[in-house]
């Protein structure tokens, strides 16, 4: 199948997947085996070998996960893809596939707050350094790459602020430098954005978030550009047990068959809301790639198709205001995660980004009132209704 000629919603559906490989079955069958029968003990010594490519044992290989990771891989045009099971473990296993002991990341900021964490606080104990600068600055950028650094780790739109990293230029520093850039692409998903085309050798998602779409899995994915980083990247997750399982697999499959639709309706909705919350009295500033008023709305055209569908925004009455509107909304879900059907609000400096240190937080525009919407697929009247009965009662929270 040459899956990479064909465009977005076409490669979702079909990519991965020959049903005349599997008794003709249109859905991909869920192949709930931990092991697979060898036709004799040769084969089985072969299997190991690596002179025969036949299945052995699920932390090795399964039908299922593969079908989803050639889909992933051909979405993001990669030469093939790992699936893992958190997308934690995607992180985990990109830094320790590629950064030995004495070796150094250089990463840029904000990133999800327990990307950050495993660098400088676990991989730190086994001599692995980091060092991290603004998303949107390049020079701070090329001026953290010493010889030692291996990797240029970069989230784009970044969690929770939604600052962007040039990633033409990030891939053209980290090259300079013999590094490798990799982009954490949870927040556009491949629909909006496709980093490899940019010059990124690495891409990870959490899957849990937009590729499945349904806050019913947690799961991840890296995606490599060359066949010796992939090759590097299995063997991490095959030693490391970070791997996924078939029926989650499946159920990330079902969901990705309808990212594209998922994230044009959601990102609809977003470009709503955004000048929507622009406009009212009591918000004292939106980032929305979407808006001319982001700093980087130009980037935002040049590198990515839409501008998605993750909104940040504090109101005037900060903290306390933030805190009052999120418990007063009814459709909208108070809850962490993101990328799925339904619309989600959180806290970062309380939740998702609580294991940041304050003053950080502050130095990354993570501030004490910034509010994070995760718009879903709802009609957006409903969820404008939402926000303005919720804002309605933010002055009055009896
Ligand atoms: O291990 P997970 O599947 O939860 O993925 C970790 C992860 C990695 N990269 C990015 C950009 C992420 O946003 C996440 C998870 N973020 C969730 C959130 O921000 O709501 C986690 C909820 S605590």
């Amino acid at each position: 199948m040459n899956d990479g000629n064909r465009r977005r919603h076409s490669q979702a559906i079909h990519a991965g997947f020959d049903p005349l490989e599997h008794h003709g079955a249109v859905s991909v069958p869920i192949y709930q085996s931990s092991t697979f029968v060898f036709p004799s003990a040769e084969e089985g010594a072969r299997r190991f070998e690596g002179s025969s490519n036949g299945l052995i044992y699920t932390r090795l290989g399964n039908p299922t996960i593969a079908a989803l990771e050639e889909c992933v891989a051909s979405l993001e045009g990669g030469v093939g893809a790992v699936g893992t099971a958190a997308g934690m473990a995607a992180v985990a296993a990109t830094v320790l596939a590629l950064v030995d002991a004495g070796q150094h990341v250089a990463g840029t900021h904000p990133l999800y707050g327990p990307s950050r964490g495993l660098m400088e606080k676990h991989l730190a104990r086994f001599g692995i350094t980091s060092t991290f600068v603004p998303a949107g600055d390049g020079q701070a950028l090329r001026a953290a790459l010493r010889p030692e650094t291996r990797l240029v780790f970069v989230e784009t739109p970044a969690n929770p602020t939604l600052d962007l990293v040039d990633l033409a230029e990030a891939a053209e520093i980290a090259h300079r430098h013999g590094a490798r850039l990799v982009v954490d692409n949870t927040f556009a998903s491949p629909h909006l954005q496709r980093p490899l085309e940019h010059g990124a050798d690495v891409v990870l998602h959490s899957m849990t978030k937009f590729l499945n779409g349904h806050s019913d899995v947690v799961a991840g994915i890296v995606v490599a550009r060359e066949a010796g980083v992939l090759a590097r990247l299995r063997d991490v997750v095959q030693a490391f047990g970070f791997n996924m399982d078939p029926h989650q697999a499946w159920l990330v499959l079902r969901g990705v068959r309808t990212l594209g639709m998922r994230v044009d309706r959601a990102q609809a909705n977003a470009m709503a809301i955004a000048p929507w919350l622009e406009r009212h009295p009591m918000v004292k500033w939106v980032r929305y790639p979407g808006l001319a008023s982001h700093p980087q709305h130009e980037l935002a055209r040049r590198q990515m198709a839409g501008p998605g569908a993750m909104i940040a925004f504090e109101l005037h009455g900060g903290v306390e205001a933030g805190r009052r509107l999120m418990n007063a909304v009814q459709l909208i879900t108070l809850a962490v995660s993101l990328g799925g059907v339904e619309s989600l609000i959180e806290h970062p400096a309380s939740m998702t980004h609580r294991s940041v240190p304050e003053e950080e937080r502050r130095r990354q525009g993570i501030t004490p009132g910034l509010v994070r919407l995760a718009v879903g697929c709802e009609d957006v009247e409903d969820l404008l209704a939402d926000l303005a009965q919720a804002f309605s009662r933010v002055d009055s929270p009896a």
